[in-house]
């Protein structure tokens, strides 16, 4: 399918038939050539343009269109449509690594980006998430520097394990995801092998105007597999779009994935008592306390026809909520519900709302206006509210029905936390309780191996992090770097020879 008619000769962009596509305008076949080519100087202008900024974090990546359907009735939960019994909803997700660049090879050990749009009756819904349920940090003030540490030194334009470490080590509430990072999930074989989570707290409000404390799971319906280290890197040096071409490859043979999606429901005044911070990105919420409760599957089915119209110009972001939904006072979140629209007005353009894939369903009356690329207008209605001529506005006023109680002093400070909630406690319980003996080996084997290259004052920190996590596991890993390192001490994994 094309927006182009192939079958007439080439044009301009401006629709004039053009003289060639092969050879520039010049005087006598061996001249100077002349400015005025339109189709040369149109030409090389448009190649010189084709590439906007990649995204910062999460810019390798590609995805597929697809249908939710809920399946159950969560309708006691949220008024949104989207969520109502037995609604069909078209969507789009993208899938990513987070550091590597738009080239780099999607087997590297990294988190994967789960970022779900559900273009909805009342408006695009985003679910912008990770195959993660939790995360390195719980104030957006320090992600801009964990970015930077993921990323390239500024003289070599190198990757680092010392910085990497650097900033984990003296970042403790980053050990969870670490802990993740380093065991199995870092690898996943492909994207259709992959959960994917909300991450965050988020708000459901149900037609009585309830609220509720949600969590979103997305659990891979084709099983989760995962990549050993070997098999990785090399993929890494023999096919470095391995996961794009996978799932790309999949649909187009008509083997469609699905997720099946629930959520946890917290009430609303558990919060206030639970023994965790729910809004603390760096935790988990046990299933014991509240289990899943599921909504229905989502579905790919449709691969882009172009992927830089319709994956490298999506725009994902947390902000995008719907009546019935909303978020929450996680501190990360908050940040992200500024950070996504604003990294898309300069990337993609101020008006990168009106671009087919992000382009709501229903109607829109904005009035907002003008600015790069605006193509939809507003005739000769107002272009101002209040006004007398009949153009609709709000003026809600009051409390919102999907906020939240909150009072103090403006202070700079780490949430209040409780006593479960220390920064080791749950990376402790994963690599004790929930990694089997072969996991753990695995894990050892992958976080000694990336710290055999760094070295101090970096490398204590970090030795005593894994410490810090779990006592026996912190000893293995000193071991095993040690050893590495050339030092005296016997040779290897002590508990894994
Ligand atoms: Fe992102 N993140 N992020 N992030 N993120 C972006 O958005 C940001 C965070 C995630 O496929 C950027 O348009 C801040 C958590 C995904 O298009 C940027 C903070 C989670 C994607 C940005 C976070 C994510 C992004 C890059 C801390 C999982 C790719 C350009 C407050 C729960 C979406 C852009 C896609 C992309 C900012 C933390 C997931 C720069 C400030 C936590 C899946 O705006």
């Amino acid at each position: 399918m094309t927006d182009f008619d192939p079958t007439i000769p080439s044009t301009t962009e401006s629709g004039a038939p053009r003289e060639s596509d092969a050879h520039s305008l010049s005087i006598g076949a061996d001249g100077p050539l002349m400015l005025h080519d339109v189709a040369l100087v149109e030409k090389l202008a448009r190649f010189d343009r084709e590439r906007v900024p990649e995204r910062s974090p999460h810019a390798k990546g590609s995805g597929a269109f697809g249908e939710l359907e809920v399946t159950e009735d969560v309708s006691k939960y949220t008024k949104a449509d989207l969520f109502q019994p037995g609604r069909k909803t078209p969507m789009l997700a993208r899938f990513s690594t987070v550091a590597g660049e738009l080239g780099s090879p999607d087997t590297w050990r990294d988190v994967r980006g789960f970022a779900l749009k559900f273009y909805t009756q009342q408006g695009n819904f985003d679910i912008v998430g990770n195959n993660t349920p939790i995360f390195f940090l719980r104030d957006p003030m320090k992600f801009p520097d964990f970015i930077h540490s993921q990323k390239r030194t500024p003289d070599s334009g190198l990757r680092s394990n010392q910085m990497q470490w650097d900033f984990w080590s003296n970042s403790p509430e980053s050990a969870h995801q670490v802990t993740y990072l380093m065991g199995e999930r870092g690898l996943p074989r492909s994207w259709r092998h992959m959960n994917g989570y909300g991450s965050h707290t988020y708000m459901w409000v149900n037609e009585s105007g309830e609220k509720f404390w949600i969590k979103y799971h997305f659990h891979t319906d084709q099983g989760l597999e995962f990549l050993s280290n070997e098999e990785a890197e090399k993929l890494a040096g023999s096919d470095s779009d391995y996961h794009r071409r996978d799932l790309f490859d999949a649909i187009s043979r008509g083997e469609h994935p699905s997720w099946t999606m629930s959520v946890q429901v917290i009430p609303y005044e558990d919060a206030k008592t639970y023994r965790f911070n729910i809004f603390d990105l760096t935790k988990t919420v046990p299933h014991a306390d509240y289990p899943l409760i599921k909504v229905g599957t989502f579905t790919l089915n449709k691969n882009p026809l172009n992927h830089y119209a319709q994956i490298e110009q999506a725009a994902f972001s947390p902000s995008n909520t719907v009546p019935g939904t909303g978020v929450s006072p996680d501190k990360m979140l908050l940040g992200r519900v500024f950070s996504y629209p604003d990294a898309q007005r300069h990337r993609i353009g101020t008006n990168f709302n009106q671009l087919p894939v992000n382009q709501p369903i229903v109607p829109v009356n904005s009035y907002d206006k003008e600015g790069h690329m605006q193509f939809l207008h507003s005739g000769d209605a107002p272009v101002y509210a209040p006004n007398s001529y009949g153009r609709a506005y709000q003026d809600e006023q009051g409390p919102v029905d999907n906020g939240w109680e909150a009072d103090g002093e403006m202070v700079r400070a780490a949430y209040t936390l409780h006593a479960e909630d220390g920064d080791f406690v749950q990376p402790g319980i994963l690599v004790r309780e929930v990694y089997n003996d072969a996991q753990r080996d695995q894990f050892v084997g992958t976080v000694s191996g990336a710290l055999s290259t760094v070295e101090e004052p970096v490398l204590s920190k970090a030795l005593q992090y894994w410490k810090n996590v779990d006592a026996t596991i912190g000893e293995r890993i000193a071991l095993a770097v040690n050893t590495s390192k050339g030092d005296e001490q016997p040779g290897g994994d002590p508990l894994n020879a």
